[in-house]
């Protein structure tokens, strides 16, 4: 049981948030700088003449599952948006679904899909490319020269106002550009509503993903139900110093079929909401068919519009799934736990923290830190301690989280005044 001295503090700490309008003022922030984004990208995305617009190409079809793929077309549109061009996302014989993106979302562009142009070349850095108008982009692993249009690092022009706002800038950033990406179809837009209904999705209530299968040993630890459900419990209990609690009720993804039947069994006082057979679609051998695609987005969705998020962020079902949960609240960072990793973005620019406190090793493992250092952080042990190198000393181990602060990176993005001059003529 959370102590409750913990669920009095966290429950004043939520009311402070709201005090004198300044819940209000979230809300209205969040979505100004939402819509400023959504437009900006829209707006970059709809040329008036495709013939001569320059573009940034990504093909979809990286190896791997459909939260890397997301992930991987998020990082071509960073790109794209740093240096101006429109994205062209080519989804032809797309492992989910051959027919392509366009058969579940909505195409990136309504004016400019077409690759084609006057020149064309692959890749070679911004300034390189200048002269060039149809650039192609690797995946993030193999991609020279580095443009500094990656995260975790977030635009100069709205750094201030995203620092105000919310917890972790850098994952609203990459969440603004996933949910330009998952607008859906209006065919899954109307399943979606379906199943909502016929789960019986209602708040309060709590997402749980559990990746098993392919990931378990290899990429991942093995993580029992029991591991998750503590959270859970813990979360019913600040829900309920706020909300009336008539059920304590668990979205559950997994991609383990036996799991529901085992949570049921072992937690009868809990309500599992899940469709046993997505998780029997997200097995290895039925996954990468339009079945399963139609799966793993309902998934992601319910999970993203849960009050609180408990899994690994090993695996980016569940990061998508955190990323989304940031465009339904004005500040959602907190809503999660994580059983392994901290945050972070496949092929990200080094994450730092800075010391704060000093701190004297207490035991072999511990570095020191002066006020001041920076830090690149590993992970966080989650008992208080996380692990990482003292970059002005060169040395690695551990050290209280508390100590230590995120050290945001701003990067010179370019402004589109024309696209915002557009906004506020429509407001
Ligand atoms: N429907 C559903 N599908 C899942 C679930 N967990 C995993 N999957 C499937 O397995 C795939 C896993 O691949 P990725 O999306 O790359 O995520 P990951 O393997 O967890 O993470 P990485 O190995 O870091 O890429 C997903 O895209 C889904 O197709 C789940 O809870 N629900
Ligand atoms: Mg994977």
């Amino acid at each position: 049981r959370i102590k409750s001295d913990l669920v009095s503090i966290m429950t004043d700490l939520y009311y402070l948030s709201q005090a004198d309008g300044v819940g209000e003022w979230r809300m209205k922030e969040a979505k100004d700088l939402s819509d400023l984004v959504q437009n900006r990208i829209t707006y970059l995305q709809n040329p008036p003449d495709c013939s001569k617009a320059r573009k940034l190409v990504c093909n979809i079809n990286k190896g791997c599952g459909f939260g890397c793929q997301l992930h991987h077309v998020v990082y071509c549109f960073m790109i794209a948006y740093g240096t101006q061009r429109t994205l062209i996302l080519e989804s032809h014989n797309w492992r989910y679904a051959p027919g392509g993106w366009e058969t579940v979302f909505l195409p990136v562009s309504n004016t400019c899909t077409d690759r084609s142009g006057a020149t064309t070349g692959h890749w070679s850095g911004e300034a390189h490319d200048k002269d060039v108008q149809v650039v192609e982009l690797p995946i993030v692993d193999s991609l020279h020269p580095r443009p500094p249009y990656l995260p975790l690092a977030i635009p100069e022009d709205l750094a201030p106002r995203l620092q105000r706002l919310h917890g972790d800038p850098s994952v609203w950033w990459v969440s603004q550009f996933v949910k330009y990406l998952v607008r859906p179809q209006a065919w899954l837009e109307k399943e979606i509503q379906q199943s909502t209904a016929k789960l019986g999705f209602k708040h309060p209530i709590v997402g749980v993903h559990v990746r098993r299968t392919d990931k378990v040993g290899t990429e991942a630890a093995f993580h029992p139900i029991e591991e998750y459900m503590i959270h859970v419990e813990e979360q019913f209990q600040l829900l309920a110093r706020r909300v009336h609690v008539d059920k304590k009720r668990v979205y559950l993804a997994t991609d383990d079929p036996s799991l529901l039947q085992e949570a049921k069994n072992k937690y009868p006082e809990y309500e599992f909401i899940s469709d046993n057979s997505i998780s029997w679609s997200a097995g290895l051998h039925n996954r990468y068919t339009e079945n399963s695609l139609r799966g793993v987005i309902l998934d992601i969705h319910f999970l993203s519009q849960t009050d609180f998020l408990v899994c690994t962020f090993s695996s980016q079902v569940c990061r998508v799934a955190y990323e989304l949960m940031q465009m339904l609240r004005p500040d959602a960072s907190s809503f999660f736990y994580s059983l392994d990793d901290i945050y972070y973005f496949g092929g990200q620019n080094a994450h730092n923290q800075i010391a704060i406190y000093p701190h004297q090793p207490r035991h072999g493992d511990d570095i020191p830190l002066e006020p001041g250092d920076v830090v690149g952080v590993a992970g966080n042990h989650w008992d208080g301690y996380s692990k990482g190198v003292n970059r002005k000393l060169g040395r690695t181990g551990l050290y209280p989280s508390y100590k230590v602060k995120e050290k945001i990176e701003t990067v010179k993005y370019p402004t589109y005044p024309e696209a915002d001059k557009l906004l506020t003529a429509q407001k």
